[in-house]
């Protein structure tokens, strides 16, 4: 059966998220010691393709909850753009991020870093006898996120999860909210299901934007790269309000717009404008599928800190381009062109 593993791989999921928080549970006790030794001044993540969206995220919620500065680059960037990145390498942290940790990317960007007397390198992988995990003074596991299928999705939630604790634990947050999740991610993969599965199902829309902000952005990327590469639909990815600023001139009755919606209950005027941009695209013609806590098409559960949240829009979205791949007829396992892990001629590097 066309795309069996990817399914598996999605509807197991909470499973391997509750396996990571155990990992973090035992990765914890040590943390704040690290942490208080480097003492960076920057905080740069990386990673390529999905990881560079898990890095997006993950930068965003960490500098919110600590206060350090922190951004994300893919690894490429990183290694052959360096200076634009980093300027201070003996005070900066460097997380890398790779389901694989075989990455050539990820791999030699680590090395550069270490070769230019970088402070530190943490990783979160699925693999972490890999390569990349060698190279690393600390390691955040998600082993129960590995898969099969070449498109990232138990793996990606699993380590996105680990940067969330990661970002929570660091900033003094009790963390361990975060064991809730499974559950909820369990109720989300049986109730959204068939509305997933119906809009994946729409012939007639053939293009699908996702929106996200903050600490979003990097998810609604990578529902962009799943639709893209699973299902082989034109899908693009943009923070909410950069949608005015041109792409909305694309809406017609084949736009689906996915927002990714901020929680209201934090006194944000984002989550106010990410409404009303919502209801304006409604009104131009798009087909609109909300994902957001109290009002939301898909409802997320309530009450939880708003760094808890981004895992919990990942399992509607995967099996949106889940859906739309098997819709299409197409092997969302093998996606045309894509191999599971990048592989290059480091002699060029
Ligand atoms: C990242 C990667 C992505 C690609 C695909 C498979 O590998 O190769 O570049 O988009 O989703 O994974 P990794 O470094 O996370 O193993």
């Amino acid at each position: 059966m066309n795309g069996q593993h990817t399914y598996h791989e999605i509807m197991t999921q909470p499973d391997a998220w509750a396996e990571a928080l155990t990992a973090f549970t035992a990765a914890a006790p040590h943390l704040t010691v690290r942490w208080q030794t480097l003492s960076p001044a920057q905080v740069i993540f990386t990673g390529c393709g999905s990881t560079h969206y898990l890095a997006l995220s993950a930068a965003a919620m960490f500098q919110q909850l600590t206060g350090v500065p922190a951004r994300a680059c893919p690894a490429s960037e990183l290694l052959l753009f360096g200076q634009t990145i980093v300027t201070d390498p003996a005070h900066t942290l460097l997380v890398a991020i790779s389901r694989s940790g075989t990455t050539t990317e990820t791999l030699a960007a680590v090395s550069q870093f270490r070769q230019s007397k970088g402070r530190g390198v943490w990783v979160i992988t699925c693999y972490p006898e890999s390569p990349l995990a060698r190279m690393a003074d600390m390691v955040l596991p998600a082993v129960a996120g590995q898969e099969q299928s070449v498109a990232q999705t138990r793996s990606f939630a699993s380590m996105l999860l680990l940067a969330q604790a990661l970002a929570a634990h660091i900033s003094g947050q009790d963390w361990t909210v975060l064991h809730e999740l499974p559950a909820y991610g369990r109720d989300l993969l049986r109730h959204t299901e068939p509305s997933s599965q119906q809009l994946a199902g729409r012939a007639e829309l053939t293009r699908f934007t996702f929106l996200g902000s903050g600490p979003h952005y990097g998810v609604a990327s990578e529902a962009m790269l799943k639709m893209t590469e699973m299902s082989l639909t034109a899908a693009q990815a943009f923070h909410f309000l950069e949608y005015r600023h041109g792409p909305m001139s694309m809406i017609s009755g084949e736009t689906a717009l996915i927002g990714l919606l901020s929680p209201t209950d934090v006194g944000l005027p984002a989550a106010a404008h990410e409404r009303q941009l919502m209801a304006d695209m409604a009104a131009k013609g798009a087909t609109i599928l909300s994902l957001a806590s109290e009002d939301g098409d898909i409802l997320l559960p309530g009450h939880l800190p708003t760094w808890a949240y981004p895992v919990l829009y990942l399992p509607p979205l995967q099996l949106l381009a889940y859906h739309r791949a098997a819709a299409k007829g197409l092997d969302p396992d093998n996606p045309r062109y894509l191999t599971a892990v990048v592989t290059l001629d480091t002699a060029v590097f």
